[in-house]
Formats: C-alpha cells, structure tokens, sequence
C-alpha cells in the first residue's frame, strides 16, 4: 500500500516545496493550507494516476477546524505515516515593551497551539493503525537561539523545541518517531509575513548572501524520513553557508 504524508502550511514555501518531495517519492498527500486557491492549485500540479492528493482547508489555529478537518478523514486516507508541522509564521520583528498582542497571540496560537491541535488529531490515527508513523516538526534556530526583537516568535520556537523532545518521548511506545528540522534563514514568503506585506523590507532579509531555498529543507525532511526503521534523526540544525548563528552574517553588502 501507498504511505501517506500530512503536510500542513502547503500553500507556499517549505511546505509547498516538501509537498512536491514527498509526491516525487511516490507518497500520496494529504495538503493544508488557509488559501484554498493555492490547494487546488498544488493537487492539480501533483496528483496523476499514481498519486492521490487530499487538499483540506483550515486554520491550524481553531481546534474545532483541526478536529473537523482530521477526525472525519475518509477511511481510505485514514492511514498517515507521516506528519510535517510546517504550517508557522512570525509576526512583527518589534521590542518587547512595543511589541503587538495581536502579533503575539498569532504567532503562539499558529507556530504552539496549532501544531498540538494537528499533532493529537493525527497521533490518534497513528495508533489507531498499529504499525509506526512519523512527525516531523518545524522548529528554527529561533527555536535553539533568541535574537533581538525576536522575543515572542524565539519562544513559540523554543516551544516546538520542548515540544519535540516531550512528543518522543511520550509517542515511543506507539512505534512514532519524532524529528525536529531547525532551518536558518530559507528564501520564502516568511519574511513578508513578518513584516505585514512590506516587500521592500522582507527582500532586504535576503540581500548580501546566498539564501536557503525551500526545496533545500524538503530534501533535509526528506533524508529525515528516509532512515531505515531503526534509525531516527532527533534534532537537525541547517543553514545557509554565510549563516553562523540568527544573528551573524556573511554578506557582501555590508
Ligand atoms: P511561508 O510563509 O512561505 O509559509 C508558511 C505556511 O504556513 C503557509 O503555507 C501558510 O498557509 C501556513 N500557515 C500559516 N499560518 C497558518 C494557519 N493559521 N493555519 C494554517 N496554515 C497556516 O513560510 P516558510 O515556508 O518559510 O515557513 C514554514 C515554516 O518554517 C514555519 O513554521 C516557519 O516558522 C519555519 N521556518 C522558516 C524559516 C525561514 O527563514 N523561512 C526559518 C526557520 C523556520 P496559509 O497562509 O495558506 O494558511
Ligand atoms: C526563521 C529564522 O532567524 O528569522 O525561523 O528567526 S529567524
């Protein structure tokens, strides 16, 4: 039988990119995302005669929404082996003392909330199935490191962290790995989100150095998931070349 790959944030950046990695190793997918257009979009590029593409429509942040989407799988899909929690953001780049609530309760209920509401739903199904699964959570070196400004998303980040460590332990006794993939700085829709559409801004982040790009995490997912059964990769740190740390930077323009 066919395995299956639950990726939320699939609408764009890594989560796009790691969608079309797992199709072209022969997963069937189940694909998440707000932007239902982007969905059908990506399903109508991916499925063929041999792949299966699912395209459900939610907002990780509403636990209603997660347990609608994914309780009520049809029993053909019901079967995940593996969970990439990609769907995240950050939101603002500000000083505590002026920092948004807004900015902070979006990123603490996406990046925290809304990768346990998805992760409970599907570790049911993993157990349900009896055989193994494996998820994969997104983290960040905001997750390993705080930066400036970088108050409120490093700890949604830290959390995943924590996250991560406490998931395997608890789900080692269901046969489910967990991996955690920590990427720096990756060319993507990101930083717009951050900085609330400002193009200008959000294109700077980039300037100076060579960028990860999307398609280099997936293959970082990818090799994760991979592994023969009786190997698992804990904790995965990437960066681009001319990235030492959040803060320090290579670049030629500066
Ligand atoms: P993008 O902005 O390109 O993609 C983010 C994805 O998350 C989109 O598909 C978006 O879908 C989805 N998403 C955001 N909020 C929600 C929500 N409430 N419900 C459902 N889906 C949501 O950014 P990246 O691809 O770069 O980010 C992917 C992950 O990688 C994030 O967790 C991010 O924190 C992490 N990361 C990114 C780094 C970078 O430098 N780019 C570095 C380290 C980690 P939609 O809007 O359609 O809902
Ligand atoms: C995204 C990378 O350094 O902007 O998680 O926080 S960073």
């Amino acid at each position: 039988m066919k395995k299956v790959a639950l990726i939320t944030g699939a609408t764009s950046g890594i989560g796009e990119a790691t969608a079309c990695m797992f199709a072209s190793n022969g997963y069937d997918l189940i694909i998440t995302g707000r932007r239902s257009d982007r969905l059908k979009t990506l399903k109508n590029k991916l499925e063929n005669d041999t792949t299966r593409v699912l395209d459900l429509c939610f907002d990780v942040r509403s636990e209603e929404e997660v347990k609608q989407a994914l309780s009520q799988l049809p029993k053909d899909w019901k079967i995940i082996d593996v969970l990439v929690n990609n769907a995240g953001l950050a939101a603002g780049l500000e000083s505590f003392d002026t920092g948004s609530s807004d900015d902070w309760n979006r990123m603490i209920d996406t990046n925290m909330k809304g990768l346990l509401y998805v992760s409970y739903e599907v570790a049911q199904i993993m157990k349900e199935n009896k055989t193994k699964g494996h998820i994969v959570n997104i983290g960040s070196i905001a997750g390993k490191e705080v930066y400036p400004n970088g108050n409120v998303y490093c700890a949604s980040k830290h959390a995943v962290d924590a996250l991560s460590k406490g998931m395997r332990m608890d789900l080692l006794k269901h046969n489910i790995k967990v991996t955690q993939i920590c990427p720096g700085a990756v060319e993507t829709e990101f930083s717009l989100v951050r900085f609330h559409n400002d193009a200008d801004r959000a294109k700077s982040v980039y300037e100076g150095y060579e960028a990860l790009v999307a398609s280099d995490i997936a293959d970082c997912i990818w090799f994760a998931v991979s592994r023969p059964p009786h190997v698992n990769i804990n904790d995965m740190i990437v960066m681009p070349a001319a990235q030492a740390s959040s803060s320090v930077f290579f670049k030629s323009n500066s």
